[in-house]
């Protein structure tokens, strides 16, 4: 039996479900006892510092955690989980943590890369421990914008590095305890496999190292994500359907396009080697999602059976129903993240905050959906999708937007454009641009922008390197290329002409014209990171 210490903050039910796979059954944390008695304990930590400490004052857990940890019972952290562990952080200044190891965590400072660290990173071992027996030098999935530093660490404590900008702990271990800045739940069969040697571990030391190694000099690097979208929506029989859209238009003949089911498709895709599957409720800004089991129903079926990170969006935003009761934002995500969302994405309502801010003169209120999903849930799961559209001008000056100079100019012949952010799926233009809307959104506490592209969803004709060099130039939180893969080349060219972290398709996944395989492979011959 493993007990897991849920405090209600963030996606624990894929923790829960990867235990599950592994064939073990899980029970929760009702009180300070269970921490002292648990067997073995996992605790997955998410959310900000300064919050997950918080809960467990109120909860009356800190000091059962620190007792339980000095006298080296079973125990599990993960990610914040991890930084908890030391005296405090730069997140949170002035709270306290359980003070295990000494250091406070700081913010990375990694220059020209963005923040948050968003991805499959690899880790170096500084020691054998059997924690990580089998363990194949596959590369992990990390989300996070602090990090533990080396210095002042025990050594006898040191269990792996990685780096981003700088080098940082990204494994800590000693007896039979121990914590990993990465996630093992959303690592794929490597992660699940350490997951494994925790869970199967008898009476013995599992953590603990047992020799010392040289740890490797040359630094780990950061994979470019593949990302396969499924863009969801009910047909006109009520099914609910992948369906893929030309330019947003999603019918054809006169029938919503239905390309399969989305939990099936998230499956083969995952099998196929995605590093990250996002779900899109694309009719999600008129109908609501709290009302919208089937979509719920999805997100927790796919939970069970892909340990990769799963994204939503489509409908998050405040919302009164039919009987008058009100739902904020962040009660529509917490849905989302309780059905096993580890990231949400907002389109149409950070358009509306955004808007709402440069008409307040920059200052916001504090009440955006933005703002407050991030502040529970962290920067990091708050993922903005930008549905922005080509408008050619001849004179940048006249339009108040920013424009650039285009390497393909307008119908008529334009050689300026600027790209104009849409609500409701694209059937909206807004008088706002799509700098103007990221750079809002970052401010707000965003943590990563998926960038479609409405002029190329669905044409195959290669992802629009310029609208993606201006708004990766424009932010320092991860871009997500989207619109237009036609060939697994355009990924190869996204990579080598953008500094875009990760690239998403949908079309020629959904089609099996391009495999992930063979895109995995060109970026390989490429020499651009994979996982
Ligand atoms: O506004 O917060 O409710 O969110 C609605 C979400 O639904 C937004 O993220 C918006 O992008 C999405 N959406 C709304 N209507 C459509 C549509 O297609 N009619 N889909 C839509 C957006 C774009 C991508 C697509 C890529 C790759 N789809 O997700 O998957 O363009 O396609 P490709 O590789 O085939 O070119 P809210």
């Amino acid at each position: 039996m493993i007990t897991l210490l849920d405090y209600g903050a963030g996606n624990v039910r894929s923790v829960r479900n990867a235990i599950a796979k592994l064939g073990h059954e899980v029970c929760d944390v009702t009180g300070p006892e269970d921490i002292l008695n648990a067997e073995k304990l996992i605790f997955p930590g998410v959310g900000r510092f300064g919050l997950v400490m918080e809960r467990l004052q109120r909860d009356g857990l800190v000091e059962p955690l620190i007792q339980r940890i000095r006298s080296d019972k079973p125990f599990l952290g993960i990610c914040v989980a991890l930084q908890v562990l030391f005296e405090g952080s730069e997140e949170s200044p002035g709270v306290s943590g359980l003070s295990i190891l000494p250091g406070q965590i700081k913010r990375f400072a990694p220059g020209n890369l963005s923040v948050p660290q968003i991805g499959w990173n690899g880790i170096r071992l500084h020691g054998d421990s059997s924690l990580l027996n089998g363990y194949n030098g596959d590369k992990l999935y990390f989300v996070h914008s602090y990090r533990a530093s080396l210095e002042g660490l025990p050594e006898e404590w040191l269990l792996t590095t990685s780096d981003y900008g700088e080098q940082y702990v990204s494994g800590v271990a000693r007896g039979h305890v121990a914590a990993l800045q990465f996630h093992p739940e959303k690592s794929g069969p490597a992660g699940l496999k350490i997951l494994e040697n925790f869970l199967n571990s008898g009476q013995d030391r599992v953590c603990e190292i047992t020799a010392r190694r040289v740890a490797a000099d040359q630094p780990t690097v950061m994979a470019k994500r593949v990302i396969a979208c499924l863009d969801v929506r009910s047909n006109d029989r009520g099914d609910l359907v992948v369906t893929k859209g030309d330019q947003y238009d999603v019918r054809e003949e006169g029938e919503v396009r239905n390309l399969g089911k989305p939990v099936e498709l998230a499956r083969r895709y995952y099998e196929e080697g995605a590093d990250e599957i996002t779900f899109l409720n694309i009719t999600g800004f008129r109908d609501f999602p709290m009302q919208d089991q089937p979509m719920i129903e999805v997100l927790r079926k796919t939970s069970e059976e892909v340990f990769v990170p799963l994204t939503i969006g489509g409908g998050i935003r405040e919302f009164t129903d039919s009987e008058g009761r009100s739902y904020t934002a962040l009660d529509v995500a917490s849905e989302y993240f309780r059905s096993g969302a580890d990231k949400i994405s907002i389109g149409s309502d950070a358009v509306y905050a955004v808007e709402e801010m440069i008409s307040s003169n920059g200052r916001s209120n504090g009440s955006s959906s933005i703002e407050q999903i991030s502040r529970v849930y962290g920067a990091q799961a708050v993922v903005i999708s930008v549905d922005p559209r080509r408008v050619y001008v001849d004179r940048p000056e006249e339009t108040g937007h920013h424009t650039i100079r285009t390497e393909l100019p307008g119908p008529n012949g334009e050689q300026y454009c600027w790209y104009q952010c849409t609500v409701k799926g694209g059937r909206e233009g807004c008088d706002l641009d799509a700098v103007q809307l990221v750079q809002g959104c970052e401010k707000l506490g965003a943590g990563e922008i998926l960038l479609n592209c409405i002029d190329r969803d669905g044409t195959n004709s290669g992802f629009d390197h310029e609208l993606i060099n201006l708004v990766r130039g424009a932010v320092s939180i991860p871009v997500i290329a989207s619109s237009g893969a036609g060939c697994a080349d355009h990924f190869v060219q996204v990579f080598q002409e953008t500094k875009a972290e990760a690239a998403l398709a949908a079309g020629i996944f959904h089609r099996r014209e391009v495999p992930i395989i063979a895109v995995k492979e060109a970026l390989n011959a490429a020499h651009i990171e994979i996982r």
